[in-house]
C-alpha cells in the first residue's frame, strides 16, 4: 500500500520551518489525542536531530473530547518524559482550553515576558488536527478558515496575540508520517486522510477489528447486537442487519455499513475512542524497524548480486 503525499507541498513546508525555527523561543505542534503519534509530523525531530536547534515543544493534544481519557492521560506522561516536551489535552471547541497554552508559553520561555519581547512560538500540525480552530480561538477573531485544505502559496503568518505570545503559523501542508501502516489506517478512519488507496470497506474492516478488541462493549450497545462474531464480516453484516442496511433481496449493504462505522466513529457517537496508545507504538516502531533492517538487506543482497553478473 503506497500514499501519494505531494512531496513538492512536504518540501515547501519543511523548507518554511527550517528558516523560521532559529527564529523562535518554542514550537507548538497539534495533533490529535486520539493518534498523538500518527498525527506528528516528523520535520521538526528530524531538523533537530540534524541541526541541533533544540526547541521545548507543546504537545496540543486536541480532540480530547472524541479521545478515550484514559489513555490521553498514557500519552501526557508518555510524551512528557522526553526532555522539553510539555503535553496539554485540549479540545479546541473550549477556549477557556485552548487559552491554557498561552499561560504554559510564557512559562517555557520565562527569558522573553514582556510586551517587547513576545514569546515566539511556531504553530504547526498536519492537516485537520484543528490547527486553524485553535489559531482562531487563541487570536479572538477569525484568521484562519476552518475545514478547508490551507492553500499550498499561503504566506508565512505573525499573529500577535495579547499576553506577550507571537504565533507563527507556518504554511504549506505537513504530512503525518506514515511508514507505518497501522498509522495510515488511523489517519484514515480519523478522516485525517482522504485520498489513499484505502478503500472504504478496507478503512472500515480494520476499524471495526480494533473496536471489537478494545472496546467490544462499545459496539455491543450501540449498535444493539448479540455478540462479537470471530469474522470481522460476519459482525459487519449484524451491524448491517440492525441498521436496516439492506440491498434487494435482503443481502447487507457492506458500503452503506462501512460509512456509518466510520462516521459514527468520526463524529464520537460511537463513543469516546482512542486509536493508539504508548505501548502499541512502541511494539509498531520495532517491527518498521525489523522491515527496514531487511529491506536494506535486500537491496545490498540484489546490488551484490547484479555486481556479480557484470563480472
Ligand atoms: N470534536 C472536535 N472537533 C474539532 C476540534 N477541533 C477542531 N475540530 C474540527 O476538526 C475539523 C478540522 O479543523 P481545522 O481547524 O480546520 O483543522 P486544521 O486543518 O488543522 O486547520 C473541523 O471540522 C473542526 O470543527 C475538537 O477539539 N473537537
Ligand atoms: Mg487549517
Amino acid at each position: 500500500m503506497t500514499i501519494q503525499w505531494y512531496p513538492g507541498h512536504m518540501h515547501k513546508a519543511q523548507k518554511e520551518i527550517k528558516q523560521v525555527l532559529p527564529s523562535v523561543d518554542l514550537i507548538i505542534e497539534v495533533v490529535d489525542a486520539r493518534i498523538p503519534y500518527s498525527s506528528a509530523n516528523p520535520v521538526i525531530a528530524e531538523l533537530e536531530n540534524n541541526r541541533g536547534l533544540t526547541r521545548p515543544i507543546i504537545k496540543l493534544m486536541n480532540k480530547t473530547d472524541l479521545a478515550d481519557p484514559e489513555i490521553t492521560q498514557q500519552w501526557c506522561h508518555y510524551l512528557e518524559r522526553q526532555q522539553g516536551v510539555k503535553a496539554l489535552p485540549i479540545t479546541a471547541h473550549k477556549p477557556e482550553q485552548v487559552k491554557k497554552v498561552i499561560q504554559l508559553c510564557r512559562k517555557m520561555a520565562p527569558h522573553r515576558v514582556d510586551k517587547e519581547m513576545p514569546v515566539r512560538a511556531m504553530i504547526m500540525g498536519i492537516p485537520n488536527v484543528g490547527k486553524s480552530t485553535i489559531i482562531n480561538v487563541l487570536a479572538g477573531r477569525i484568521i484562519a478558515k476552518v475545514g478547508n485544505e490551507p492553500a499550498v502559496t499561503q504566506r508565512q503568518q505573525r499573529i500577535d496575540l495579547e499576553d506577550g505570545v507571537t504565533l507563527y503559523d507556518t504554511p504549506g501542508i505537513l504530512w503525518p508520517k506514515i511508514e507505518n501502516t497501522h498509522s495510515s489506517y488511523r489517519l484514515a478512519i480519523t478522516g485525517a486522510i482522504k485520498d489513499t488507496a484505502l478503500e472504504y470497506d478496507d478503512i472500515a474492516f480494520y476499524a471495526l477489528e480494533y473496536f471489537v478488541e478494545y472496546y467490544p462493549q462499545l459496539i455491543l450497545n450501540k449498535f444493539k447486537i448479540d455478540q462479537i462474531e470471530s469474522q470481522t464480516i460476519d459482525t459487519l453484516e449484524a451491524i448491517g442487519r440492525k441498521r436496516g442496511c439492506l440491498k434487494a433481496g435482503g443481502r447487507v449493504d457492506l458500503d452503506k455499513v462501512c460509512k456509518i462505522l466510520i462516521n459514527e466513529f468520526r463524529s464520537a457517537t460511537l463513543g469516546e475512542i482512542s486509536l493508539e496508545t504508548p505501548e502499541m507504538i512502541e511494539r509498531e516502531l520495532i517491527e518498521v524497524e525489523k522491515q527496514k533492517k531487511l529491506k536494506e538487506e535486500k537491496d545490498l543482497a540484489r546490488k551484490n548480486n547484479r555486481k556479480k553478473k557484470k563480472r
